[in-house]
């Protein structure tokens, strides 16, 4: 059942965070089929004994005790792994090995990783004429965000004009960027690829067209593209 759950609703979890969330979902989800089925199930036995057993004398106080016990036990079914998430989120933030700065633009992002002076640069979406095979439409980009993996990342993210989101579905990353504001997520990525995103802030005639790309890479790889790329 959790299965079908996670196969059909959101995106496959990429990091141990969303892949915790993606579960948590599932769960709900879970619940909620169940109370579905129980009270359609407790429906029609009402509407069955009102009509063929009229004489029949129910006592209710029971029926109510359980109607107060059973959703109780529910809502703590939900708040044990729903508290645990929340305190993971925060306990998350406590540290970091690697700062990167994202700054929204319209219509680009700008990273800049604040440990390693004269690394900061601006990712552009690849227009048609410069995809190479097998990249995505719409969500390339000329210079990827490059991170490496298994390592605990502080993004702090803000805009140098209107409010943008920075947005990275299958890894449970979404946080709005604002001028002024310094908005923080940590995360750690076990697994190396390339993740996409898009802006999820409508933030003016290009909102469509600046798309995220994050590249997990192993921490040997990350050095040799940090020296490639500092100016
Ligand atoms: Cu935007």
């Amino acid at each position: 059942m959790f299965n079908f759950f996670q196969g059909y609703n959101l995106l496959f979890a990429s990091s141990l965070f969303s892949s915790y969330m993606d579960w948590f979902h599932a769960f709900n989800c879970s619940l909620l089929l169940g109370v579905l089925v129980f009270v359609t199930l407790l429906f029609f036995y009402l509407i069955i004994s009102i009509y063929y057993f009229k004489s029949k004398k129910i006592e209710y106080q029971f029926g109510e005790l359980l109607c107060s016990v059973f959703p109780t036990f529910i809502l703590l079914m939900q708040m044990v792994p729903s508290l645990s998430l929340l305190y993971y989120y925060g306990l998350m933030n406590l540290d970091s090995s690697l700062t990167v700065k994202v700054t929204g633009h319209q219509w680009y992002w700008s990273y800049e990783f604040s440990d390693i002076p004269g690394l900061e640069f601006d990712s552009y979406m690849k227009s048609l004429d410069q995809l190479e095979l097998s990249e995505p439409r719409l969500l390339e980009v000329d210079n990827r965000c490059v991170v490496p993996c298994d390592t605990n990342i502080r993004f702090c993210i803000t805009s140098a004009d209107v409010i943008h989101a920075w947005t990275l579905s299958t890894l449970s990353i979404k946080l709005d960027a604002m001028s002024g504001i310094l908005s923080t997520v940590c995360c750690t990525f076990p697994v190396v690829g390339v993740f996409y995103g898009q802006c999820s802030e409508i933030c003016g005639a290009n909102h469509s067209f600046m798309p995220i790309a994050l590249e997990v890479t192993l921490v040997d790889n990350f050095k040799s593209w940090c020296f490639g790329n500092i100016e």
